[in-house]
């Protein structure tokens, strides 16, 4: 049978802002209060979809959240309609209001980790959403993860969905971004790669000094276990907490994988030998043959690797064999970056082709092309089963460009937040969306 990896993006969300919420993302602390345009962010996102669809890739799309979050905000003691809640977190304390307008459930490669049948013990795909409480704003997502992914993922007989681990820091979880599965066919059992910042129990591991690790060793085995993954079907390694304090809150800012494939930085992980030696040998076992590209630090510096998100890029599997990256602009405008990207097409490997797509307004805050996008290896019988709405079609494109030129503004600074006419609109904007995407009723406001 034959097995796809689908690429789910996550829309962007009309409240789209520069709210400096993520204390170790550099792009969005330097960003902060600017003002933004989340029309432009949703169109850029969806040029993208259409352009992978194009392609010949099955391309999915997954729903942005409620924002602002009213009920998050009445629970942290605001009282009143929901436009006095506005009104009140408005006047004394604003940055509450910010975190709980973040349309950062964009970046769904945060969204959940997902492990593919052949990989799971129950042979079911399974779910499970992130907690991400490092950060308030973030940590909001799930509930809603939650029923959207049931939404597009309904049939009980093909998936499995768990609920987001223990909202504690010791099970910090940030989903897909720090996991990477490699195989030698999609439908195959492949190696899946859990890559933790810190150990919330072993004091063994070293942790980074400055900014924090926000994924645990415990989270990571945790999801392991609840997807039934075997032992000699995971190996777990850990980032490098000097790059953590460099600016690398996520290994998907610093590594990509795909199929056989790692490419990754010098400076990545922390014993890098054994933990190449460990993937070469299980993915061995398992039909594959493991490669890596390294990218030296004499090449391209850590500091270049954040700036231009080199490796928050989506490494795709062509039909040919050979692979693609698609990475954002920003790459082409980095010197260093931009002619090791040259040589690397030049060298005869396996990554044939270099995509750039504009994402600026994604990037501002730290999300690149790989952020944006949730990976889900389904086979035939499999895919069939999912949600048809959630599925890339060209009509598709043209009506959710059209939704998002009629419900989005071309700009938002952080008073425009505090506006309650914005969550009017906002949930004007979602009702219609559900339609759209034949989601049923997930939101907050559909349900309560
Ligand atoms: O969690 N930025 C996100 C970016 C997530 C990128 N995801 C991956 N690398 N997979 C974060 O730091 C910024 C929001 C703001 O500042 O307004 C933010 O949440």
């Amino acid at each position: 049978m034959k097995s796809y990896e689908v690429n789910f993006d996550g829309l962007v969300g009309p409240t789209h802002n520069y709210g400096g919420l993520s204390y170790g993302n550099v792009a969005s602390q330097s960003n902060s209060q600017q003002s933004s345009n989340p029309r432009e962010a949703a169109l850029q996102g969806l040029a993208k979809m259409k352009a992978l669809m194009e392609m010949g890739f099955t391309q999915g799309v997954l729903a942005p959240q409620e924002r602002p979050d009213v009920a998050a905000l009445r629970s942290l003691g605001f009282s009143g309609s929901d436009a006095q809640v506005i009104q009140q977190a408005a006047k004394d304390a604003m940055p509450l209001l910010v975190a709980s307008c973040s349309a950062s459930s964009m970046w769904v490669a945060n969204a959940a980790t997902v492990s593919p049948s052949a990989d799971t013990a129950d042979g079911r795909v399974h779910f499970t959403a992130a907690n991400l409480n490092c950060k308030y704003h973030r940590s909001i997502e799930h509930p809603t993860t939650t029923r959207v992914l049931k939404a597009m993922f309904a049939d009980q007989q093909h998936f499995a969905h768990h609920a987001a681990l223990p909202a504690v820091a010791q099970f910090g979880d940030e989903g897909a971004a720090n996991h990477t599965r490699f195989c030698h066919d999609y439908g195959q059992a492949g190696v899946e790669f859990f890559v933790f910042g810190r150990s919330a129990f072993d004091t063994r591991y070293p942790a980074p000094q400055k900014y924090p690790a926000r994924q645990t060793l415990e989270a990571s085995q945790a999801v392991a276990r609840l997807h039934g993954l075997s032992e000699d079907g995971v190996v777990f390694a850990q980032q490098n907490p000097a790059v953590i304090d460099q600016g690398v809150f996520h290994n998907d800012v610093i590594a990509v994988g795909n199929g056989e494939l790692l490419f990754y930085h010098e400076d990545a992980f922390l014993n890098t030998e054994h933990m190449l030696a460990e993937l070469h040998d299980k993915l061995g076992r398992r039909g594959g043959r493991f490669r890596a590209i390294c990218v030296p630090r004499a090449e391209v510096a850590v500091e270049d690797a954040v700036r231009s998100y080199l490796f928050n890029s989506q490494l795709l599997s062509r039909a040919d064999g050979s692979m693609l990256l698609i990475v954002p602009e920003e790459c082409r405008g980095n010197e260093r970056v931009w002619q090791y990207l040259q040589r690397l097409i030049a060298d005869d490997g396996p990554v044939a082709e270099v995509k750039v797509f504009d994402l600026k307004q994604s990037m501002q805050n730290g999300g690149g092309p790989a952020c944006l996008r949730l990976r889900v290896a389904l086979n035939e019988t499999e895919l069939a089963a999912v949600n048809p709405g959630v599925i890339m079609t060209a009509p598709l494109y043209d009506t959710l460009t059209q939704w998002v030129e009629k419900h989005y503004r071309d700009r938002m600074s952080e008073t425009d937040l505090t506006d309650p006419g914005l969550l009017l609109e906002c949930r004007a904007a979602l009702d219609e969306l559900t339609k759209i995407l034949k989601l049923g009723s997930v939101y907050p406001f559909q349900i309560n």
